[in-house]
């Protein structure tokens, strides 16, 4: 088996304690995998990524199959290599990349047909080279291709894009199995905003032999109850012994609410895209560092955190590099906040390891959700 989800515990919450292991490093859960869609972060290093704790990456198919192309992979022994990250690296399929492509898009049973954004070329991104493509990254976690679509869409449009979804699980296993590249596979469920069809989701997939199971279709138009409700409503219909990964979410507060619900992995381009406009996480709240009371601020951005930034730097500084839109700013806030995420991560595992994360979720939700101004 290529992971292997070692459960250390379950609090009374339903929260999961665990260790992912893998080939590049075992990793512990539940855990924040920060996005590195291009084989690369707009501000950060490698090696500042890896100072953060953060030990395995999300990258995207889509992308990367357009720039810089498989061959490349290839040439250069996968995507660990090329881009200097010796942690682990998960893929996600494009299946999130099709459902907002431009409109001249052609989506069939074999797969979505579209134009290159670079040079205009015809590409075809099926279930089969979504897997050939993952596999020349040589990502130790690739995704199925999936149809997600907007929460909001209705009951049997929702069907559709969910039965076929499975189809293409199902393809995508097949392809996989041609070839023994050692990388695992996780299938998606979807189904909306509708009870029944996740069940019906979750029932299907788990009959397949994956080695984890993601939930998608969330955070894409649904309210943050409905959100909540068929994350739980997921997890209870998914195997104890296999990790469970909510895709695209979210917010500290959204993370500590789905692992009350029995997620063990996450991803999101929320602190760096927060970075990007200025916004610091701290355990008092969110820091807008912008504001005018940060001009004559010479403390550090955020006290108790170990980061360099806030070993070094003072809030009116940053604030300066901010206000100057200076490059220096968002990757100072960058290694920032994604620090902080994997503190959080690690504060959150602590509570369910000591058999605590009840308290421990409400005081973090208390904590992060100070107003952030
Ligand atoms: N499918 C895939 N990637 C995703 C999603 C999905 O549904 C989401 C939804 N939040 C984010 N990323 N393949
Ligand atoms: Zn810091």
């Amino acid at each position: 088996m290529a992971v292997r989800f070692e459960l250390l515990t379950t609090d009374p919450t339903g929260a999961r304690a665990g260790i992912l292991h893998t080939r590049r490093g075992s990793f512990r859960t539940p855990m924040f995998m920060p996005v590195a869609t291009h084989a690369a972060f707009r501000h950060l290093a490698m090696e500042e990524v890896k100072e953060t704790g953060a030990s395995i990456l999300l990258a995207n198919t889509y992308h990367l199959m357009l720039r810089p192309g498989a061959e490349v992979f290839k040439r250069f022994g996968g995507i660990h290599p090329f881009m200097q990250w010796d942690g682990g690296v998960l893929t996600d399929s494009g299946g999130f990349q099709i459902f907002s492509l431009p409109e001249d898009r052609l989506i069939t049973e074999k797969g979505a047909h579209f134009r290159s954004f670079y040079d205009n070329s015809r590409q075809l991104l099926s279930p089969e080279s979504s897997i050939a493509m993952q596999q020349a990254i040589n990502s130790e976690i690739m995704m199925v291709l999936d149809v997600c679509i907007d929460s909001r869409t209705d009951e049997a449009g929702t069907r559709e894009a969910m039965d076929r979804t499975h189809r293409w699980a199902v393809r995508s296993l097949a392809a996989k199995n041609k070839v023994d590249s050692g990388q695992a596979l996780f299938g998606i469920v979807q189904g909306g905003v509708f009870p029944h069809l996740r069940d019906e989701s979750a029932a299907f997939l788990t009959n397949l032999p994956f080695d984890g199971f993601a939930i998608g279709g969330l955070a894409v138009g649904e309210t943050k109850v409905e959100r909540e409700e068929m994350t739980l409503r997921t997890t209870a219909s998914l195997p104890a012994d296999k990790p469970r990964y909510l895709m695209g979410v979210g917010t500290p507060t959204d993370l500590i609410e789905a692992v009350l619900r029995g997620v063990d992995m996450f991803d999101c381009i929320i602190p760096t895209k927060m970075a990007q406009q200025g916004y610091a996480y701290t355990f008092q709240g969110l820091v807008r560092i912008t504001r005018s009371v940060f001009r004559l601020a010479d403390e550090p951005l955020d006290a108790e955190c170990d980061c360099y930034v806030c070993k070094r730097y003072t809030r009116g500084y940053l604030q300066h590099l901010m206000r100057g839109k200076h490059h220096l700013g968002s990757r100072f806030l960058s290694v920032h906040n994604v620090r902080h995420y994997q503190k959080l991560m690690g504060r959150i595992r602590e509570g369910i390891l000591s058999g605590t994360y009840d308290q421990v979720a409400r005081e973090l939700k208390a904590a992060v959700a100070t107003p952030k101004d």
